[in-house]
């Protein structure tokens, strides 16, 4: 298809590829809710909102369904998006769609920072569809299309459109996702996301949300929404005084739906906008919090960091009724043999059940990468996901202890004895928030499937029916987190075997 006029009828095939069995696929937790997948792809669906009307679209999330041949036999041209941890996947469905004779457009995260690893593909969109996406269809429809379409400017989120959610099979996702801002205002030298979107925090309207929301709560969705935010909280003043008030006003006449989200640790310092949060429904944040280490805190800049009780901090939060999930990082050229005992202190004394940690990687395109390309300690590409046990860095420590203590944290705080006993700080702390989610058939399902596969197969079961115990004397309330937090320590032990193995 060399050339293409918005009033032909095209069918576009919209491709997400598989994730990997990661910590953030949620994998083997999904399995206790029956769901497929955590989240969906928003990139492509954005993307769909953004395509001629009268254009047949039809998408297939890998990670929910089988792509088919039908599906190819059906489509003039994919339309691919991918995060670079999708490398693998994203090469086989790029094969699938080339052999079945189709053109394929390719945009997203993964081909934005390194589209010259796929010769095959026909176009690339780069950057935010916003700003590349029509000078595309506008050379298609005049038969002359480039194969590179970027650009080094952020695009106005005002004219973002509401994702197309109904080409989605919602029942097949644990949570939707919903995107407010882009770009963070900090520095952290080894974080894509500013290399990506930038330092000024770009937001849509609270119209524009509420109207998102609506429409997914129209199409009857009532479960959790993840504010895919770099930072949530990165226009403080705007999302105290028009953003959270809207949502309150939102939720009055709703049931169900919670919120969480990702913010920084200055969130701490703010109860009155940790209160308005928490009246709206959030009632998870995730935080990076990378390392208990000041020294390592300035190697990778991230200031907003150094210098705090990052501990009180946590506690903080969660008594302000949000549960605090936290990435953390060993592989700084400051790091000390002791880090990894800190590391394992801080997360056992902290409460943060959910805890990502992964080796210090350098993605293309951060200013860490370009450091360490210049003093020749880049060993590979990233993979993408630095939580899978790899690193493309050559680091200070020899990389056999790095890898060694690396393993020992896991080994440590996954293991049943200390993740349930983290769970029981978590809880003792939590506030739990009036706003509850409703309980669904999903729940129960997963009650009993926990109740079989952990309470009584499990490695720990014995941890677990003390923790069922000991929370429904101490905080009757908060059964239902801390069964299911026993779900996501299953997961993570599943995962973490595998990349310490
Ligand atoms: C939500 C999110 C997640 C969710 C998953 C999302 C999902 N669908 O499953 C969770 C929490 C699970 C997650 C996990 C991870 N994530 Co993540 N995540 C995000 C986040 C915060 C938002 C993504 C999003 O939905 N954006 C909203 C949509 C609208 O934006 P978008 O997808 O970029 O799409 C726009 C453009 O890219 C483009 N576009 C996208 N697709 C296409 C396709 C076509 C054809 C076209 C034309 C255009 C186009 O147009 C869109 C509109 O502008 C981003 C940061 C960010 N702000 O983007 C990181 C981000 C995507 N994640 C990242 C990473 C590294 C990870 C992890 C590997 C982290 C880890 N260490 O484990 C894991 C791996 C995922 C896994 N399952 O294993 C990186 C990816 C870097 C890269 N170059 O690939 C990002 C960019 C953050 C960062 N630090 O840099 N993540």
């Amino acid at each position: 298809m060399d050339t293409i006029a918005a009033e032909d009828g095209v069918n576009i095939l919209l491709v997400n590829p598989e994730f990997p069995d990661t910590f953030w696929s949620f994998k083997h937790a999904l399995e206790f809710v029956g769901k497929r997948a955590a989240l969906p792809p928003i990139g492509l669906v954005t993307v769909a909102a953004m395509l001629p009307g009268n254009w047949s679209l039809r998408l297939v999330d890998a990670n929910v369904r089988k792509l088919t041949d039908k599906d190819l036999a059906w489509a003039d041209c994919a339309f691919i998006s991918a995060m670079v941890v999708q490398r693998d996947s994203a090469h086989q469905i790029v094969a699938c769609c080339k052999a079945a004779g189709l053109k394929v457009v390719a945009g997203g995260p993964l081909f934005s920072s390194e589209h010259e690893q796929f010769p095959e593909v026909d176009h690339f969109i780069l950057n935010e569809a916003e700003l590349t996406l029509q000078p595309f269809l506008d050379d298609w429809a005049k038969g002359n299309p480039r194969r590179i379409y970027s650009t080094n400017l952020f695009a106005d989120l005002s004219q973002t459109p509401i994702p197309r959610w109904d080409l989605l099979d919602l029942r097949r996702y644990a949570t939707m996702g919903i995107q407010f801002s882009r770009g963070c205002p900090f520095n952290c030298d080894f974080c894509s996301v500013t290399a990506l979107l930038g330092h000024r925090v770009r937001m849509k309207s609270s119209s524009q949300v509420i109207a998102e929301l609506d429409s997914l709560y129209r199409l009857g969705w009532r479960g959790d929404v993840f504010f895919v935010d770099d930072n949530f909280i990165g226009n403080k003043p705007f999302v105290k005084k028009d953003l959270l008030p809207a949502l309150i006003a939102w939720r009055k006449d709703k049931r169900g739906i919670l919120f969480f989200t990702e913010a920084s640790i200055n969130l701490a310092d703010d109860k009155p906008l940790m209160d308005l949060m928490v009246e709206a429904g959030f009632n998870k944040v995730f935080i990076g919090i990378e390392t208990p280490d000041d020294t390592c805190l300035a190697e990778c800049r991230k200031d907003q960091n150094e210098n705090r009780d990052l501990v009180a901090d946590v506690k903080r939060i969660q008594r302000a009724g949000l549960q605090v999930q936290g990435g953390f990082i060993v592989g700084f050229d400051h790091d000390q043999p002791s880090i990894f005992q800190r590391q394992i202190d801080f997360i056992q004394k902290s409460g943060i059940v959910t805890a990502m940690v992964g080796l210090l990687q350098a993605p293309a395109g951060t200013r860490l990468y370009e450091r360490l390309k210049r003093e020749g300690r880049i060993s590979a590409e990233s993979s993408g996901d630095n939580v899978d046990g790899t690193t493309n860095i050559i680091p200070l420590m020899h990389m056999d202890k790095l890898k060694e203590g690396y393993r020992r944290i896991l080994d440590h705080i996954y293991a049943p004895a200390p993740y349930y006993q983290r769970i029981r700080t978590f809880l003792r702390e939590y506030k739990p928030p009036h706003v509850r989610g409703n309980l669904r058939f999903a729940h129960v399902l997963a009650l009993i499937r926990s109740v079989y596969r952990i309470g009584i197969v499990g490695r720990g079961r014995f941890q677990y029916w003390k923790l069922l115990l000991w929370t429904q004397f101490r905080r009757p309330r908060l059964l239902p987190d801390a069964i299911i937090l026993a779900i996501y320590g299953y997961h993570f032990r599943k995962v973490c075997k595998k990349h310490v193995a």
